[in-house]
């Protein structure tokens, strides 16, 4: 009999929301309960294409702003024979950013619309549950000062936030909100909850596109 295949979960936020400690956490949780599971992250700053994209968000070097959005979507499309290689096996992925991080970022600048954005993911394995950490940009201030990486402005992160606002509209997407301004430890229990549901469903569903 084939195994079960894994779930795609993934966590999008604004920076601040505490992303990468709650993909960390739960993957760990995952594991100890004996579920096989692994992190990804986007950008994948590992290949030849996100060492382009790196060397972009640290401003040491310039790209036009539509080719860097597609290298982005690049970026996550090199790692799809990967993805499903994983989910087939039965390890459930825990993806730090995704296609969504990618249409709210370029949107948010002059000139893009969510569509042409939207456009280079579409056929991407689609997420079985997308949880969005929810933190206003006040709550995010308190959280310390933004780095030197591209993007790391409040004004910026504001357009970014109104971005994911219009995508969360799509009703053909399983976004969840979670309040990411309660502790760490609550946060993950809300996010292990919804996890646990999703993972005993997927593999009665077939991966879906974007
Ligand atoms: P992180 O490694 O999670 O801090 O992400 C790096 C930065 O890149 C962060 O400011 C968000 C931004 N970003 C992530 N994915 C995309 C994308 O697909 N397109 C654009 N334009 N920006 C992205």
């Amino acid at each position: 009999m084939a195994c079960k295949r894994g779930a795609l979960i993934v966590l999008e936020g604004v920076d601040k929301a505490g992303k990468t400690t709650q993909c960390k956490k739960l993957v760990q949780a995952l594991q100890q309960s004996g579920r096989p599971a692994e992190m990804m992250r986007f950008p994948d700053r590992t290949t030849t294409i996100g060492q382009l994209i790196s060397a972009y968000l640290e401003k040491k070097s310039d790209l036009e702003d539509h080719t860097v959005h597609l290298l982005f979507s690049a970026n996550r499309w090199e790692l799809v024979p990967l993805i499903k290689k994983k989910l087939e096996q039965g390890t459930t992925l825990v993806v730090d950013r995704y296609a969504f991080s990618g249409v709210a970022f370029t949107s948010a600048k002059p000139g893009f619309c969510l569509d042409w954005c939207m456009k280079p993911d579409v056929g991407l394995p689609k997420p079985d549950l997308v949880m969005f950490l929810q933190l206003s940009p006040a709550e995010a201030a308190l959280r310390g000062q933004f780095g030197e990486e591209r993007y790391e402005t409040s004004v910026f992160q504001k357009a970014v936030q109104q971005k994911f606002e219009q995508l969360m509209k799509d009703p053909s997407v399983n976004w969840q909100v979670i309040d990411a301004s309660q502790s760490v430890e609550d946060v993950h229990e809300n996010i292990r909850t919804q996890s646990l549901n999703t993972i005993n469903t997927a593999h009665n569903q077939q991966l879906g596109e974007l």
